[in-house]
């Protein structure tokens, strides 16, 4: 398998119902107002983007909790709307970059990768594992559970049922993270599912770590890859304006390693670029922010430094 996309296709999500903190649905605004179109189309990429997506017809009116979950049915039919937003670009031969908003996206953007790609294997990039189910969560948000839905984990909420939980934890595999609830630890040890936390990023460096998790889910660098990077996996002094920072992540360079040696397997699909909160940070550090996520998605698309 080659990914031989000579487009890519911006997918704008505002939307921020997987969380509680107002300001990441306009992460996707800001990322293209700071002209990450003209910097992709300076890469060389013919670059689609026609408009971020209306979500306001997708009320968050009367959408009580369904158990814990949060906004249950407004995060489900956004999901299930990018999901074939995403799925109908990768479709077209375009690689989709979508920029959210909040994590739970996810949920649409994997599930319209395997659409086009059953065997796409997910590399996670995240302080967290987002991987609650509705019987593990505490905080009720849906951005920590996404991965759980999309490996079929857990209590079958029949709103969320036109997810067909395809991924396999064998094809998954997290980077960066340092802040996982009991429970997802459970459940990370009960799929046997690989993980590379921090504590690893510090043994055995980003560079063996990258070459490992990629050894992992595509040994043969044959099949396609689906990037999903929460710009939170970031160290806070690297991206501030996000909804849930934790101290000791990623510094610059090891995030944007990550990004380059997924775009140099030749194998990447798709990329999330997701939780940049414009709101949560002073002016600098909100500018700072935003221009990280332009460069990471600039190196997962394939820019070098030489
Ligand atoms: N994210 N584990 C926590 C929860 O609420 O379930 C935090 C989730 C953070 C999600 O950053 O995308
Ligand atoms: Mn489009
Ligand atoms: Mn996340
Ligand atoms: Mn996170």
């Amino acid at each position: 398998f080659i990914s031989n996309p000579k487009t890519v296709a911006i997918v704008g999500c505002p939307f921020s119902g997987g969380q509680g903190k107002p300001g990441v649905d306009h992460g996707p605004i800001r990322l293209v107002e700071e002209g990450l179109p003209k910097q992709l189309e300076e890469l060389g990429w013919k670059v689609h983007f026609d408009g971020h997506h209306q979500f306001e017809e997708i009320s968050a009116e009367n959408d009580p909790p369904i158990g814990k979950l949060k906004n249950p049915r407004c995060v489900s039919r956004v999901c299930e709307a990018v999901a074939k937003a995403v799925g109908d670009h990768a479709k077209k031969g375009q690689l989709p970059l979508t920029l959210g908003g909040d994590h739970s996206l996810a949920m649409g953007t994997i599930s319209g990768t395997l659409d086009q790609y059953p065997d796409a294997c997910v590399v996670w990039v995240d302080a967290h594992a987002d991987i609650n189910t509705p019987e593990t969560t505490d905080s009720g948000n849906i951005h920590g559970m996404p991965v759980s839905f999309l490996l079929g984990l857990g209590e079958k909420i029949p709103e969320f049922s036109w997810i067909k939980p395809t991924l396999k934890p064998s094809r998954l595999v997290y980077i960066g993270l340092r802040d996982v609830d009991a429970g997802e630890k459970r459940i990370l040890k009960e799929n046997g599912i690989k993980a590379f936390s921090m504590h690893e990023v510090d043994k055995y460096g980003i560079g063996k770590v990258v070459e490992m998790a990629l050894d992992h889910v595509n040994p043969n660098r044959d099949r396609p890859i689906h990037l999903s990077f929460d710009v939170d996996a970031l160290d806070p002094t690297v991206a501030p304006s996000t909804g849930t920072p934790v101290r000791g992540g990623l510094t610059f360079r090891e995030g944007h390693y990550i990004c380059e040696e997924i775009y140099e397997t030749g194998c990447l699909v798709a990329v999330d670029i997701m939780e940049v909160n414009p709101s949560l940070a002073e002016p600098d550090a909100v500018k700072q922010t935003v221009a990280v996520g332009c460069s990471l998605a600039r190196s997962a698309l394939g820019e070098t430094l030489l």
